[in-house]
């Protein structure tokens, strides 16, 4: 009987041994899956045509985003601008820095100029109300995320008019910029995947165009995290890594790198 406990020990010990093993090999999966996404390359589309994930193993999370196709408040009139702290999720920014009025916010409906946006609402960040002629606007919010994890950033963008200058630079975090000239006469959809270098990441839209009350119009934003179907991926096979595997970032890309494993 005394042999039993020992017995069980072993196979306890071989059984975890297994299970490590395995789970190192669906990590090393779920990693390569995640590799397959191609960070920092900029996708467009028309909407409402979303560009696909490049595996069937990929999900997207829930939208980080609040208030990011600007519904709300609800325009009693076809356009306005708030304060700030009336636009849920957004804070702004004059460009002009010798404006020191509040921040405005200007959301058009759909009925203004006939536009089509995501549902009835979106933003244009060359605002009104500014304290001189010069009513662009820094647009922001702040977020959740996990350092090194991948997310997919899109937004709807479109110039005014043809007869102004057009311009816009988004920010992510402090590491990552892109530049849109936002087209006319349609909305355009713009995806990037970006790693997350911290547990918080603000995005932000710069109006870079001429500061005079005409500007691009921004909405349906959304950032997702991509994650890997990892319950429903094939189960590890075939060769394995020799020595222990270790993470690796290259490129800001994430994966278990078996070469180079000691
Ligand atoms: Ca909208
Ligand atoms: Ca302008």
């Amino acid at each position: 009987m005394k042999k039993y406990p020992l017995l069980l020990s072993c196979l306890s010990v071989l059984f975890c041994a297994q299970i490590k093993e395995e789970d190192s090999d669906s990590a090393e999966l779920a990693a390569a899956e995640l590799n397959k996404v191609s960070l920092y390359e900029i996708g467009t589309a028309a909407p409402p045509s979303e560009t696909p994930l490049p595996s069937p193993h990929l999900r997207l999370g829930e939208n980080l985003i609040t208030n990011g196709s600007f519904e709300s408040p609800v325009l009693s009139a076809r356009w306005a601008t708030y304060n700030s702290e009336m636009v849920p999720g957004w804070q702004a920014s004059w460009l002009d820095a010798t404006c020191a009025t509040p921040p405005q916010i200007e959301l058009q409906n759909k009925d203004l100029f006939s536009t089509a946006p995501h549902e009835n609402q979106y933003t244009e960040l060359d605002a009104d109300n500014a304290c001189t002629a010069d009513a662009r606007v820094k647009l922001m919010q702040s977020f959740r995320t996990e350092a090194n994890h991948i997310y997919r950033v899109t937004f709807w963008v479109r110039a005014r008019d043809a007869e102004h200058l057009m311009g816009v630079r988004a920010d992510f975090g402090q590491g990552y910029a892109l530049e849109v000239i936002p087209p006319t006469g349609a909305w355009q959809i713009v995806t990037v995947h970006i790693e997350a270098t911290g547990d918080i990441t603000t995005l932000s839209f710069t109006d870079t165009g001429v500061g005079d009350t005409y500007g691009t119009f921004i909405d349906a934003v959304e950032v997702r995290e991509v994650t890997v179907d990892t319950e429903n991926m094939p189960k590890p096979k075939g060769k394995k890594c020799k020595g222990k595997p270790k993470q690796s970032f290259e490129n800001g890309r994430r994966h278990k790198d078996c070469s180079r494993a000691r």
